[in-house]
Order: C-alpha cells, then structure tokens, then sequence
C-alpha cells in the first residue's frame, strides 16, 4: 500500500455503511467532477455476524438513500447491491472489481471504524500494490493521537477525567474554565426509578418507502432466519429523518432523560432515552450537532441541567472514550476473558423464552426494535451473563449482533470492558455485579416475575441472588483486592458456612440448567 496524496487520474472513493456522512472525509477531499463513489452491499459484512433483520435493512436502506442524495448533488456513484449478480460478497472483492472496471488506480478512504476491516483493507491494498489513502474519521471529538496523549503515562484511565478533557475543548456547558452549574457531573440526581404513563414519549416512527420496502422484502429473503422482528420497520433512514428524531427527542424526552437514565419498565423499552444511537454511528447525525443541540435547550431554560449535562456526557465522554479504549487495545481486546469463562451464552438470549422477567423483556426489546437501553444492557443482560460464566466472546458476538447501533469499535469495550470485565479493569474499576436487588429498585420487572426477588436461595428465589454470590466466591482470587468490592466480601465472609453453601447450591442448580 502506498499512502501518497498525489493525482492526476480519477479516483475511486469508498464509502461504507456507517459512513453516511456528507462531511465524511473521504468525500470532503474528493472532486465530483473526476472522482467515482463506490458503495457496497456485501455479504461479507452482513453475515460476519447474524446480524439482527432490522439492522440490515437499517444499514442498506440508509445505504440506498445516501447514494440516491450523493447522485442528486452531482456524485457519480456506483452502488452494488446484494443481489447483484457479479456482486463477489466482499468490500475488497468490489473495489477490486470497481477498480478494473473504471480502469481506476488510486483508492481513497476513510479509516473503517472495525480493526477487522481497516486491516483487511491495509492487507489487501499491499497485496494487490492498490494506492490506497486511508484518511482520519474526523467525525469525532476526540483523534487518535489526542487520546492516547491524553492515556500516555496514565495508570488508570477513567472516563471521568476524559470527559473533562472533551468539556474543555468543545467548550460545552463551560464557563470560562468552569463547569456550568459548579459540577463536573450530575449523575448523583440521576438515579430514579419510572412509572409508566399516558404521556411518556415514544421516539417518531416513519413508514416505509419505495425504498425501505424494497430492502425489507431483501432482507426477508435473504436473512430470513436471522434473529429479531424486521416489522413493523419505523427507523428513519436518511439525515433528514435522524434530524426529526432529534427534535422529537429534545423537545420530549430529554427533560426527563436524566432523572430516569437508570430505569426500566417492563411495557416502555425507550423510557426518556433519545434512541439515536443507530443514527449518530452510522454517519446520519454528529456528535457534536446532537450536543449542541441539546445544550441550546438548557440554556433556553427547556431541559434542566443533570438532563442536559448527563446526555452530554454519554456522547463526548463515553463514546469517544470506549472509541480510544478500542484502538489503544486493538488487536487482542475482544479476546480478553479475565475470568477465563467458558459457559455457552444460554439459548434464551436468541429466543427471549425465560421465566426471568427482566431478562425477557430485555430480550423482548431486543428482538423487537433492536434496541435495549443502556441498564438494560448492562445490568440485566450483561450483568446474568457475567454472573453466569458466559464466554466473553459469546456475549461480545451477541451484543454485536443484535443491536442496531452495534459496531465493535462501541459495542466491544462496552461489552469485554464495561459489562463483563474481561479486560480485568482496564474500562471500570470494578464489575458491574448486582444481585435482584439493583433491578428491583430500579424497575417494576420483579412485579411481573415468577421469581421472588426477596429470596436468597432455593427453588423460586431471584437467580440473580444466588449467582451474585457464587459469582463473588468463584473469582474471590481475582477481585478479592478490589477497593470497590471490600463492603460484599465482607458481608460474605460474615455468612456461617451453611448460607454460603445454599447460596453456592443454589447457583450451581441454575447454572447446571441453563
Ligand atoms: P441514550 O441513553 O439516549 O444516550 C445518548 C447517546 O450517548 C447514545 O445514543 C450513544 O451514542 C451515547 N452513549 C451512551 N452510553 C454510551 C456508552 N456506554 N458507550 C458509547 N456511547 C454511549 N452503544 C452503541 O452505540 N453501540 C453498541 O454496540 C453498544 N453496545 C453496548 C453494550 C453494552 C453491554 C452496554 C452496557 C452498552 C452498550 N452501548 C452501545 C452503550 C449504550 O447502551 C447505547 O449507546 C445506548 O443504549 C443507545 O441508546 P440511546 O441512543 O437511546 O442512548
Ligand atoms: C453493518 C453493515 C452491514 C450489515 N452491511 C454493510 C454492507 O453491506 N456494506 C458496507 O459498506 N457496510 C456494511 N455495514 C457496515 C460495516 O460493517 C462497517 O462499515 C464496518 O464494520 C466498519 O465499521
Ligand atoms: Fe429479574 Fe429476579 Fe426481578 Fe425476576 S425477580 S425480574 S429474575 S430481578
């Protein structure tokens, strides 16, 4: 591969499903005139996973309208189906293909957001002797370089400090040097529990298109017996229904989204959340519009502080900071398992077939709209999975799988990191463990459940009791130590043997289950 910016030929310019941006950087330094857009619809990338039905037609659909607006500002734009009949199944396979066809030399990109196809690119490109110039996704907050000046010499690299960093340089919610409101951080008022009613938002939907219909009838077709729903199909699909999206959601919703960011109820899977995740990675919206957006509504006394200031934070702090995770510690990360786990990720996870009242519904949702929000994710899902002993590698592939917003350079640090510590700390300080008790103040999923949340141990207790013990007893060696954890092991130790044995019986009879 050759990285020279030179030309005096035309180029050929990729642009892949979760680079639906207008400002992307590979188009932003391209000529309209000359150069040729190549956009792909692969099997490679719909199946390195089972991706969930909806998140195919998502991405294709988006893919489709996103061509159809480059055509309309004067792009030429070579779109390959898939079920083009010369369609050779990878993105490599089409730029070769394109590349022959066009009689075109040089290739121009920017940077994929997955370690597995910026290397297959890199490789291919050396192998091939293809000029390729692969540019920074500038559409970020934070570059590559900024973050690891910002981890250099860091022993631990907690978000927190990160974000902070992010505050000063966009300058949002920033006065001067200071804070907006004397806090870095409002999270401490964040933490209540909802109730359902008539009035909660519901994000927009759209019906489908020529266009939408068309892929859906693809997709059903073609990925039939992949997991989830694929109708009713309500995403948006092009830039100006994400904006709507946003809108709807900084009107309605985000007043409320910080009180309640931790909630979950069993009949309302978005809650005051702003479902724009699946918009912003795949290029339709920027981190830095939606922010700006939704500290103009504080700042017009519309939304109130820990709102506006725990939103922002979710976007310029996490995001970007599980983004630096993930390049920092790729490749290697997704195969981290500090636990060394090695449960098979039980059946229910693809079927939503359990008695678990939460974990049904979370999975419910997830089959239904590909889409958990965040306490979902964590603390139901990944949480029993962690409990449980599930491979991490399992969990990391199902997570990637079923969630539209799933691209790993998010979903693993999230997944590896966050939700089952199998990076040994590298993202939190400590796992992310609870036992029935964290659920049940925090949603009314115990009240619809055949298991009794107040049980401890035996046949109709909570499993979310007995396997956070075993959980805490099993890898005593590893987390023992943890600062963060001394409170639970010292209620452990305090127990007479006997409890700890029926807690430990407990566990292994739904373990053995399973
Ligand atoms: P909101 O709650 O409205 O939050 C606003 C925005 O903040 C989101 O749209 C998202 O862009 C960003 N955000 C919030 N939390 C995070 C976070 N931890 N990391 C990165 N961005 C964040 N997010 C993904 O975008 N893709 C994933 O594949 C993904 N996998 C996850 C897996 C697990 C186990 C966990 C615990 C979290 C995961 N997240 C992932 C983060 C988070 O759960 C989703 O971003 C969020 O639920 C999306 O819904 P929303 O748009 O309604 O978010
Ligand atoms: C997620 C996805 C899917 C399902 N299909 C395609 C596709 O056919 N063509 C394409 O260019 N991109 C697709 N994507 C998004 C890519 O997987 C994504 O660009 C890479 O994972 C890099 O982040
Ligand atoms: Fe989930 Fe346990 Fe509550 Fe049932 S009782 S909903 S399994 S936390």
């Amino acid at each position: 591969m050759t990285q020279s910016n030179e030309r005096c030929s035309s180029r050929l310019i990729l642009v892949l499903g979760d680079q639906l941006s207008q400002n992307l950087s590979a188009l932003s330094q391209a000529e309209k005139a000359r150069d040729t857009v190549l956009m792909a619809e692969v099997a490679d990338e719909a199946g390195y996973v089972p991706h969930h039905k909806k998140k195919i037609a998502f991405v294709f659909s988006a893919m489709r309208h996103f061509a159809d607006e480059l055509g309309a500002a004067g792009w030429q734009v070579r779109y390959v189906r898939l079920d083009h009949p010369d369609n050779t199944g990878s993105i490599t396979g089409e730029i070769a293909r394109a590349i022959a066809d066009l009689s075109i030399t040089n290739v121009q990109v920017t940077e994929p957001g997955e370690y597995r196809l910026q290397t297959a690119l890199l490789e291919w490109a050396d192998q091939s002797q293809t000029d390729l110039h692969m540019l920074e996704d500038d559409r970020f907050v934070a570059t590559h370089q900024e973050f690891r000046n910002w981890a250099d010499g860091r022993k631990q690299l907690r978000m927190e400090y990160f974000y902070r960093e992010m505050r000063r340089k966009t300058g949002l919610l920033m006065n001067g040097d200071q804070p907006e409101g004397g806090r870095w951080n409002f999270d401490a008022e964040n933490r209540k529990p909802a109730t359902a009613d008539l009035f909660m938002p519901r994000p927009p939907r759209s019906d489908p298109d020529d266009i939408t219909t068309e892929v859906l009838s693809l997709v059903e077709t073609q990925f039939g017996d992949n997991f989830g729903q694929l109708r009713p199909f309500w995403f948006e699909v092009t830039r100006a229904g994400a904006l709507e999206a946003l809108d709807h959601f900084v009107e309605h919703a985000l007043p409320l989204f910080g009180d309640h960011q931790d909630a979950m109820l069993q009949a309302e899977p978005f809650l005051y959340h702003s479902v724009l995740s699946h918009y912003l990675n795949a290029g339709l919206l920027g981190p830095m519009e939606i922010c700006r957006q939704v500290e103009r509504a504080y700042y017009e006394g519309r939304a109130p502080l820990n709102a506006v200031e725990g939103f922002i934070r979710q976007i310029i702090g996490w995001r970007e900071y599980v983004r630096g995770l993930y390049w920092l510690n790729m490749p290697g990360y997704t195969e981290r398992n500090h636990f060394g786990a090695t449960r098979q990720l039980p059946d229910f996870y693809w079927t939503a077939k359990t008695e678990m009242a939460c974990m049904a519904a979370a999975i419910g949702q997830t089959r239904d709209h590909a889409y958990a929000h965040h306490i979902q994710r964590l603390m139901v899902t990944g949480n029993f999975a962690m409990l449980a002993g599930v491979d991490p590698h399992e969990v990391h592939e199902w997570y990637l799988a079923v969630y539209a917003d799933a691209y790993e350079w998010v979903e693993a640090p999230n997944v590896i990191g966050m939700s089952q510590f199998a990076d040994g700390g590298l993202l939190g300080s400590k796992p992310y463990a609870a036992s029935g008790n964290y659920i049940n103040k925090m949603s009314d999923h115990c009240s619809h459940c055949r298991y009794d949340v107040k049980r401890k141990f035996g046949a109709n207790a909570c499993p979310f009791n007995p396997l956070y013990w075993d959980f805490l007893a099993r890898n005593a060696d590893k987390l023992r130590g943890n600062p963060r954890l001394g409170h639970a092991y010292r209620t452990w130790d305090r127990m007479d043997p006997e409890k700890q044995a029926q807690y430990r019986d407990s566990a292994r009879e739904i373990l053995d289950s399973l």
